[in-house]
């Protein structure tokens, strides 16, 4: 690795950058920056937002402080690069639903020009932001950068060939990797790719484990100091990160990629003091647990009640959500959820025990649904339930919705239909997933195609929803957004309420029968046959049109 270039052992500043995206706290970053203040104290470090900052002001905000601050490091954090995963409340569900299958040509036209304008956006935001670092290596050619984030987790070695020399590209988390540049670089943590002065790209594997037993409560009062618009984020939601990584194999993630697959734990004394902060200083209410899964393995749940018994102590006044997983929930977890103040119930949800399985998500239906009847006995109110529903994942067939739309009708009937949202998602496809090379290996995405693509079509394809149960579902939802009354109703269920009306026919309701009684004779549909794709085109071959 050439570090020819590389800098004195002495940092004496640091500006960190969150580069645009959808006004999200800028929870990542900010535990970076605390972190080495705690560690490295003299070190002058700045947090600009870009998110908080028109769009049009950018440029010259960032050129005011690099020239203000002319900092050592210019540390930039990216979230957000390949974004495509609309669901009811993401404009862009419309136009991909309204493209595809509106029966209307004037509104596919105006979904195809919408489209148009949100890649062009896509694009333009990923541009500008490496003219941002251009910008930054124009102006200091002295400083090194560096580059972390979630999207730079997924797409590092892409960020690598595109960036200016002296860049360091951290991938994953980026607490220990950082403290090694503030520290010289001449002895490097973590993993990243460097890009270095004469533009070779190398790149190291991380040898080291980071005990997140260091990452004590963040030290709000320095974060305002650094970030005077950190008050900006008072009335959102602020995002609280108790553990890192997930051992589990669910074949369209990749969080366990980004975070790895071993679970480490905060302590959750410090969580709680952190929490206790954000809302005796700042008056914050909600949290986000910013986690890849709240709850998922039986270690992580003893986590969490340890969490809930410090929040408790505390006597707080907040209401908290996050991504969970109901399989080890116990009647007492659920009450200290509760009284801690869950404000919504978040999870992944499929009615059909075959999706589950062919998705490799590793937990029984009926032990999900147990766990809602445990909400519901341990004193659930008004919390919403929301269900990010994988729709027409691969294996999904006519029955499988229907036992979907059964499940779901249960949850209605469970906590009352208002307070169950169900959420229209679709697989997206990401890079180095099982589902991606299911895909390929079907032909249904060209190998070596471009996850970064511009091309409109490939990157409609990585909303997965294919016909013939896409256009059946893409039509009911154009008919929902059409006949629904938003006062009264949630896009969500009245689109479910048509697939329900459309998969009412005999005929399916005969097929499905049937294909039960083959199932029920074979074994098939018993949680052990897990299996990706077969079964798959048997009842999408009588989809009504
Ligand atoms: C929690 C979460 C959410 C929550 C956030 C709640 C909240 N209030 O914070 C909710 C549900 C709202 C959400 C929404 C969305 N999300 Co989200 N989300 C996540 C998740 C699970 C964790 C992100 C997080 O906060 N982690 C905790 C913090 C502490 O870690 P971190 O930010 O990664 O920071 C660490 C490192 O990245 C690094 N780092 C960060 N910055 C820097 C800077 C430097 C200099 C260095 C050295 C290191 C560094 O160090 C940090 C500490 O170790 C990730 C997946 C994952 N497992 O990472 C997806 C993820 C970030 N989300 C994603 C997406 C697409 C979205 C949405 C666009 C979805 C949608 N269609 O609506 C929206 C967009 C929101 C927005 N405004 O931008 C994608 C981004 C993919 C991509 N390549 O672009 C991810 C990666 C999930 C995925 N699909 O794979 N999300
Ligand atoms: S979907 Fe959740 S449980 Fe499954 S691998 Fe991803 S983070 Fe883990």
């Amino acid at each position: 690795m050439d570090k020819s270039n590389h800098l004195p052992t002495a940092t004496r500043s640091v500006l960190y950058v969150r580069l645009p995206c959808w006004k999200i706290y800028p929870g990542g970053v900010i535990y970076v920056a605390d972190y080495i203040h705690k560690q490295r104290p003299d070190i002058r470090q700045q947090l600009l937002d870009l998110a908080l900052v028109a769009p049009a002001e950018r440029r010259r905000v960032l050129t005011e402080q690099l020239e203000s601050l002319r900092p050592d490091i210019v540390a930039f954090s990216w979230r957000n690069m390949q974004s495509f995963g609309p669901h009811p409340e993401d404009d862009a569900l419309d136009v991909v639903m309204n493209f595809d299958h509106s029966p209307f040509w004037g509104r596919r036209i105006k979904a195809a020009k919408d489209a148009v304008r949100i890649i062009w956006d896509y694009v333009a935001s990923r541009l500008r932001n490496f003219g941002y670092m251009r910008l930054v290596r124009r102006l200091l050619p002295a400083s090194r950068i560096v580059v972390g984030g979630t999207a730079v987790s997924i797409f590092g070695k892409y960020v690598a060939e595109k960036c200016p020399p002296d860049t360091v590209v951290v991938i994953g988390e980026g607490e220990d990797t950082m403290l090694s540049i503030v520290d010289g670089f001449t002895e490097p943590v973590g993993e990243f790719y460097y890009k270095d002065g004469s533009g070779g790209v190398s790149h190291r594997q991380r040898n080291e484990t980071f005990d997140l037993r260091d990452l004590t409560a963040v030290d709000f009062p320095y974060v305002e100091a650094i970030f005077p618009s950190f008050r900006e984020y008072l009335g959102d939601d602020i995002g609280v990160h108790t553990k890192r990584g997930c051992p589990l194999q669910c074949h369209f993630c990749l969080y366990n990629k980004i975070e790895g697959a071993n679970q480490r734990y905060r302590e959750p004394v410090e969580i709680a003091r952190e929490i206790e902060a954000l809302n005796l200083r700042y008056g914050i209410r909600r949290i986000w647990f910013t986690d890849a899964q709240f709850c998922s393995t039986k270690r992580s749940v003893q986590h969490v009640d340890h969490i809930l018994d410090e929040l408790l102590a505390r006597k707080l006044d907040i209401g908290w959500s996050g991504y969970l997983r109901l399989n080890h929930l116990t009647p007492e977890i659920a009450r200290k959820m509760l009284d801690t103040g869950i404000a919504s119930i978040d999870l992944s949800f499929t009615g059909s025990q075959e999706i589950i399985d062919s998705l490799t998500l590793g937990y029984s239906l009926e032990q999900q649904m147990d766990a809602f009847r445990m909400f519901k006995a341990m004193g659930h109110s008004d919390q919403k339930i929301k269900l990010y529903m994988p729709l027409n994942a691969p294996g999904e067939t006519v029955c499988t919705l229907r036992k979907t739309i059964e499940k779901v009708k249960e949850l209605y009937a469970l906590f009352g239909r208002d307070n169950v949202l169900p959420f229209i998602f679709f697989i997206g496809v990401q890079p180095n997933t099982p589902v991606e090379k299911l895909l390929i290996g079907q032909g249904y995405l060209p190998a070596g195609y471009n996850p970064l693509t511009l091309n409109p079509f490939v990157i409609k394809k990585l909303l997965y929803n294919p016909k013939p149960l896409g256009r059946l579902i893409g039509r009911a939802y154009l008919e929902a957004v059409e006949s629904m009354d938003p006062a009264s109703d949630y896009i969500g269920r009245a689109t479910l309420d048509i697939i329900e009306r459309e998969l009412s026919k005999p005929e399916i309701v005969a097929h499905c029968r049937e294909v039960a009684m083959r199932e029920a004779v074979s074994g098939a549909g018993d949680i052990k046959s897990v299996s990706m794709v077969p079964g798959m085109k048997v009842c999408h071959t009588i989809v009504p049109d």
